[in-house]
């Protein structure tokens, strides 16, 4: 952990892009190849407004705050459109689209990243300091994130424009930006309220809006778009699965924040001196006695670390991540049922293999 806060570059021996992908190896190398041209693109871009100063921090920044996750998302764009299309769509051409599309889908990731980050006050983002963290860049990070946002329609415009889906993905990516803010403004708003409140009700609207709709939801609409789907009742059941994958993700992601491996998540949590609404915050206050309330409600979202290191304790003592083993079967197996009710001639396997890469995730 020492590590992890005090040195920029951790030396952890796993890389996170090996961990848990449902992708293979070459899918990955595909994926990863076409990044540099889209990096070129978008520097050629800036050079037509500034000399190189700017183009020089865009790369800068684009490389430090985009291919470096688990690239989960654009890899299951591309999985996606892999898996919808057939015959002429499944061309080299269309499939490099796709690619370029999960890479836009990736930025839109690593400018809510930039920015959450700065809103959590985290430290360590994918085994790295926080960007906005490290000297040069402060709170610069807010204009970097905005400059990668609009770096995505760029692209889009780029390499979508003459395509009869353009607009079907424009508005996509502009919905899935909106209702992710909403998701941030009620988690933030939420955060350092009174922890008894903290009902499961909320939870699941919070994670629904913050996480599940443009990490689930976003990628596979936007492949369906590019298949040439248009049957708005398929688009309506794909996201009533991926909203609730996304609501199982978001649980794994806030029992990673207190119980996980930092050398593994890369990242260090921040949801108990925060107060957030977490999935633990919630079960702990269905289970807690009167006394064990009064606990919480006197070191939850506070920083000081034995008042932290008291609400892990109760959490144990509530034996909460044996909760979680359960609901993580549990999730696990309610959604597989639900993916096998789903009836408009959409791929099951899909939605298992989404599933199934996320499923018992440490990272
Ligand atoms: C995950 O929350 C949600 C986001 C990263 C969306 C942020 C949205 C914005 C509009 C900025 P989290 O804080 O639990 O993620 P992590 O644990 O990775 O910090
Ligand atoms: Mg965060
Ligand atoms: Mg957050
Ligand atoms: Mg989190």
């Amino acid at each position: 952990l020492r590590m992890l806060t005090t040195q920029n570059h951790v030396s952890n021996n796993i890389p996170l892009a090996a961990q848990g992908s449902a992708a293979s190896k070459d899918e990955l190398r595909d994926f990863m190849a076409v990044w540099p041209d889209l990096v070129r693109d978008l520097t050629e871009y800036t050079k037509k407004y500034e000399t190189n100063s700017a183009a020089k921090w865009y790369a800068k920044s684009l490389q430090y705050n985009v291919p470096n996750g688990k690239k989960n998302r654009g890899l299951a764009l591309v999985l996606a459109f892999k898996m919808l299309s057939q015959g002429k769509e499944l061309s080299e051409e269309n499939l490099k689209l796709a690619q370029c599309l999960g890479w836009c889908v990736e930025m839109l990731q690593s400018v809510f990243l930039m920015a959450d980050d700065i809103m959590d006050g985290s430290a360590i983002r994918r085994g790295h300091k926080c960007w906005y963290k490290l000297e040069e860049v402060g709170l610069c990070a807010i204009n970097d994130s905005m400059m990668i946002e609009s770096g995505i329609y760029y692209l889009l415009k780029k390499y979508f424009s003459g395509k009869e889906y353009y607009n079907e993905i424009l508005d996509l990516f502009h919905e899935a930006t909106f209702i992710t803010t909403i998701g941030q403004l009620q988690d933030l708003k939420t955060a350092g309220g009174d922890v008894t409140t903290f009902k499961m009700e909320k939870y699941k609207s919070i994670v629904a809006n913050k996480t599940a709709y443009y990490s689930f939801y976003l990628p596979v609409a936007l492949a369906m778009h590019m298949a040439g789907f248009k049957d708005p009742e398929m688009f309506r059941q794909t996201k009533t699965i991926l909203l609730e994958v996304g609501n199982f993700f978001q649980a794994q992601d806030d029992f990673i924040d207190c119980f996980g491996d930092p050398a593994v998540t890369g990242k260090i949590g921040t949801d108990i001196q925060d107060g957030k609404c977490s999935w633990l915050a919630v079960v702990a206050m269905q289970r807690a006695s009167e006394e064990q309330k009064k606990i919480m409600k006197d070191c939850y979202g506070q920083k000081d670390q034995l008042k932290v290191e008291c609400v892990k304790a109760l959490y144990e003592e509530l034996q909460l991540p044996h909760t979680y083993e359960i609901y993580e079967e549990e999730s696990y197996k309610i959604i597989t049922t639900h993916i096998q009710q789903v009836s408009r001639g959409l791929p099951h396997d899909l939605f298992f293999k989404i599933l199934e890469k996320i499923y018992r995730r440490n990272a």
